[in-house]
């Protein structure tokens, strides 16, 4: 079971259908930030008109950093919940708004607290490695968490006669066990996203682009991994798109980071990876999509759906999450917005 961690708007809040369809909801946010002394952060995998407007871009590490250092009053946070919930994890004092309570994550699904108790029960003398992308609830049960960008820096600090249980991706688990050499038992979880990437699919599609270079992320199947020129994080991606000589590429990851590529290369052509029926927009996920600019201007307007942790939850949380934070100062933050710097 997992706590319900969002609180609804109340009754009588203002909804979709009292929203006047003239409004230019790009200045309302705007305005809304200002009176609210509101920070809005967006996660790569957004819709570009939110990656617009939001106030910082970036991946489950840095938008962690960000919100941890900020001194606005509201953290308007444009992802899926659980990085809502990190947040508030590591900023209390701050009233954490995410626009749809029901934007979840399959793999967070995939890994319920209670299951997770008994698997680290199972191996008493592990170390949890765990994913961000998990509950709160999960990451109160780990030792550290860690995301794709310092995962590898991660475990690569932890004692080597320690093994490792990670969770709950396999794939990312897996790669990293590869990388370092450490001994890892996984969990069986997977991102629905980054599980469907047909390498069939890619290779008929490689055949058509010779040129173009592979750039996956370490959430994808070693299938698919074995025919990528780059495997990384979302930012890993970014940068090695932008400082590559190449001007085609293949990426295969969720498809709206491409967003900020062809922001900051213009001239670089980008191409969603495929999946078992040859399309791209199988490389979208539901739960990101849920999230639109009514919806953010409802959330700031109504203050909801706001994160709730009970603090017990949320301290034991945030042991897990301020060792990921100092056994992270290896890996820069990146620039937030790379097109802004472009
Ligand atoms: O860590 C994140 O933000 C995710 C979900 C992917 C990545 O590689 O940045």
């Amino acid at each position: 079971m997992t706590t319900d961690t969002v609180v609804l708007p109340p009754a009588g809040a203002l909804t979709e259908a009292d929203l006047d369809p003239t409004l230019d909801l790009p200045a309302a946010i705007d305005r809304l930030r200002k009176e609210k002394n509101a920070i809005i952060l967006a996660h790569y995998y957004q819709d570009g008109e939110i990656q617009d407007l939001a106030d910082f871009v970036g991946d489950s590490l840095d938008l962690s950093r960000k919100a941890a250092a900020t001194d606005a009053e509201m953290i308007v946070f444009c992802g899926v919940r659980f990085m809502g919930e990190v947040a508030k994890i590591l900023s209390p004092g701050k009233t954490v708004v995410i626009p749809d309570a029901e934007a979840g994550c399959s793999l967070e699904e995939a890994c319920q607290a209670d299951v997770f108790r008994r698997f680290r029960a199972a191996h008493p003398d592990h170390v949890a490695v765990t994913y961000i992308n998990c509950s709160a609830e999960v990451k109160a049960l780990s030792d550290v968490i860690v995301t794709s960008s310092n995962a590898e820096a991660i475990v690569r600090q932890l004692p080597a006669d320690k093994p490792i249980l990670f969770a709950p991706d396999r794939h990312l688990g897996a790669f990293i066990a590869k990388k370092t050499g450490r001994e890892m038992t996984l969990w069986p979880g997977s991102c629905i996203i980054h599980e469907q990437f047909s390498e069939k699919e890619l290779i008929k599609l490689k055949v058509r682009h010779p040129a173009a270079k592979v750039a996956a992320h370490p959430e994808c199947p070693e299938s698919i991994l074995g025919h990528a020129d780059h495997i990384g994080s979302t930012r890993g991606i970014l940068d090695f798109v932008l400082k590559s000589p190449a001007s085609e590429f293949i990426i295969a990851t969720e498809l709206h980071i491409i967003h900020q590529m062809e922001k900051a290369a213009p001239g670089k052509v980008f191409i969603p990876a495929p999946g078992a029926d040859g399309g791209c927009n199988c490389a979208s996920c539901p739960f990101m999509a849920k999230n639109t600019l009514e919806k953010i201007y409802l959330a700031m307007v109504n203050g909801a759906p706001a994160i709730e942790i009970p603090e017990a939850l949320r301290v034991a949380a945030l042991k897990p999450l301020e060792r990921m934070l100092e056994l992270s100062v290896s890996v820069p933050m990146s620039s937030g917005a790379p097109h802004a710097a472009a």
